[in-house]
């Protein structure tokens, strides 16, 4: 937990003695940007692949190969990566994505200044299967203490460990459990009570701080939008959590383009203003942790949707989603000769939007 105070400006992190740990500096960083009334822009495996190419040899690659900086000159201030399978010792992701190359990505993008945050599908424990697996509702129970796959989970905590360690002193966010109020994860509401929702969290904290890895700032970030109850009700505690995030996707479904950017843009507002009032009450950062239109089918998403949807708001940073290589219709980021150029364009260059 980050102590804060307040300095007259904005809530900051309180002075350290002179060897500042790096997740102080990551949250310093982070409140400066949300006080000076900017957000990061963010793009999940941005260095790793875009929507028809991919880092193939990653040893010797400078890694400096962007969809968002070929069509915007700049790269995403926030790179997001996913450490699923590195519980079962995997040497890639679920994406195909070597660790070895997410682990120099990270570095990269860090000694370029900009922030890495980490999200986490892992395996089911209980059934073998992924984390979209929700054929128990006993996962979570299994994994507590006193839990039959207890011990194993211990082991693919402490793998996790083992990599995060491998960053050495760079501070990333990591945003494990999320979207946990929705049921499509293991880890998911109706799968496992409160209580047990909560313990996972808090297991997961005090494990990878007994192997040693204190560089994190922990985001919590259930799928909105949803009341403020309901946000509270799994919140695993204020000595836990230092973001406080949400996952929010534009879906069109059987309506019209415009009806789901005018319902996407009324369920962001909402979402992030009770999140809002929530981060006032507890010195705590915010962000728009997930977030995009899967194919961006709508030709002004970026200025139409996303920018009306989060302006205003405090938070640091706002991440698009991934543009697969290998599934032409799956992407959430511009690419260079999509149509979304000149909008992206647009925002990015918004006085409010960062890129590095
Ligand atoms: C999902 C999709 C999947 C992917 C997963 C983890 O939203 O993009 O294809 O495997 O995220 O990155």
């Amino acid at each position: 937990m980050i102590p804060f105070f307040f300095s007259g400006c904005g809530w900051r992190p309180r002075p350290v003695d002179d060897d500042i740990p790096g997740n102080h500096i990551l949250a310093s960083q982070l409140f400066s940007v949300a006080d000076a009334g900017k957000v990061m822009y963010g793009h999940q495996d941005d260095l790793s692949y875009g929507h028809s190419w991919k880092v193939t040899d990653w040893k010797n690659d400078d890694l400096e190969r962007s969809d968002v900086k070929d069509v915007s000159g700049k790269y995403p201030a926030v790179l997001g990566f996913d450490l699923g399978g590195i519980e079962v010792g995997d040497s890639c992701n679920l994406d195909g994505v070597p660790f070895g190359l997410i682990r120099k990505a990270a570095l990269t993008h860090r000694s370029r200044g900009g922030v890495v945050t980490f999200s986490w599908h892992l395996r089911n424990p209980l059934t073998g299967g992924n984390s979209w697996d929700i054929s128990s509702n006993q996962v979570v129970a299994s994994v507590l203490e006193g839990g039959e796959k207890h011990e194993e989970f211990i082991v693919w905590l402490d793998r996790l460990a083992d990599f995060l360690n491998s960053l050495g002193k760079a501070p990333v966010i990591f945003r494990p459990w999320h979207e946990n109020i929705g049921s499509w994860f293991w880890w998911g509401g109706n799968l496992c009570s409160a209580e047990q929702y909560k313990a996972l969290f808090r297991l997961t904290r005090e494990r990878l701080e007994e192997k040693g890895v204190e560089n994190l700032l922990w985001c919590y970030s259930p799928n909105g939008p949803i009341s403020k109850e309901d946000y509270m009700s799994r919140y695993p505690g204020d000595d836990i959590v230092d973001i406080l995030g949400t996952d929010i996707y534009e879906y069109v479904g059987n309506g019209t383009i415009e009806e789901a950017g005018e319902r996407y843009v009324a369920q962001v507002k909402e979402m992030l203003s009770v999140i809002e009032t929530i981060s006032k009450e507890k010195s705590k950062l915010m962000c728009l942790s997930e977030t995009g239109l899967e194919g961006l089918v709508d030709p002004n998403w970026w200025t139409g949707s996303l920018y009306p949807a989060i302006e205003g708001f405090p938070i640091c940073y706002v991440l698009t989603w991934r543009n697969a290589h290998d599934k032409p219709e799956h992407f959430y980021a511009p690419w260079k000769g999509f149509v979304h150029e000149e909008d992206f364009k647009v925002f990015s260059e918004k006085k409010d939007i960062v890129l590095l």
